[in-house]
């Protein structure tokens, strides 16, 4: 039982942080959740190289997508899960800052953190097929097979239409009734929409109609299994193989990506 009661601690000990870290929110209620804990269990470990700063992970018909991020170093590319090797790789021009991705359709969306631009590609040749203005700042992105998801640093999450890129519906994220903000990359999974939390080493389980969080993923102690580098090296990249049901996650600039299971507290 004590074990149970320390791990409750931490985790209001994390709401506590994600809520004082996501503005002015007051944290009373938040500390007082009592959601679902998950913990991982590691099954496989693959190669991932450390220059990639992940910003968006899927597989799309049984292949492994990346983008990446930073100014210069910006890219899409296909990559072969067991070796870690570039497939095939589209950069981005230096004044973009590469964010999520999504297949939508047969096409492959990339977002981008503050130049207003989403790139879209052919999902099998990467050639690239138009883009879209989008507002807001790109953070994370997925698919729910009618609307594009997506997530700009805020406690939004926007339903865009694939087509215009206009969101048409958006709802607010909240643990209990406060706010969490930093959604950051995310996948949609059996219904859900898992989100990470950016500087965070744990994945939020959210109901995307009522924006409520159901459950919380505990990565802690994983990014400890591989190389990472410095402050920016965090948890970001969650990608799901709904044919194989494998669910693989990993780190900007880490050396691997990590396939895990849940396991329930
Ligand atoms: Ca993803």
């Amino acid at each position: 039982m004590l074990f149970v009661h320390f791990h409750r601690r931490m985790l209001a000990v994390w709401l506590a942080l994600i809520c004082l870290l996501s503005g002015p929110a007051t944290f009373g209620q938040a500390l007082d959740a009592e959601l679902p804990v998950y913990d991982y269990q590691v099954i496989k470990s693959y190669p991932h190289n450390p220059q990639f700063f992940t910003q968006g992970l899927l597989f799309h018909e049984g292949k492994l997508y990346e983008g990446t991020g930073r100014h210069g170093q910006s890219a899409l590319m296909q990559l072969d899960l067991e070796t870690g090797e570039v497939v095939s790789r589209r950069p981005l021009a230096s004044r973009y800052f590469g964010e999520g991705i999504a297949v939508a359709n047969g096409q492959l969306f990339q977002l981008t953190w503050r130049e207003n631009m989403v790139f879209v590609y052919d999902a099998q040749t990467l050639a690239p097929v138009t883009s879209h203005f989008w507002p807001l700042e790109g953070w994370g992105l997925t698919w729910n097979g009618e609307h594009l998801i997506l997530s700009d640093g805020t406690d939004q999450l926007y339903f865009v239409n694939p087509e215009t890129f206009v969101a048409e519906k958006q709802v607010a994220v909240r643990v209990g009734d406060q706010p969490l903000h930093q959604l950051n990359e995310l996948e949609y999974i059996d219904g859900e929409v898992w989100a990470n939390v950016w500087m965070s080493q744990q994945i939020v389980r959210i109901d995307p109609q009522s924006g409520q969080v159901s459950g919380i993923i505990d990565l802690t102690g994983l990014a400890d299994q591989t190389q990472t580098s410095g402050s920016d090296s965090v948890l970001n990249g969650i990608a799901w193989n709904e044919q194989t049901r494998q669910l693989v996650v990993t780190g900007k600039l880490w050396a691997h990506l990590f396939e895990i299971e849940l396991v329930a507290r």
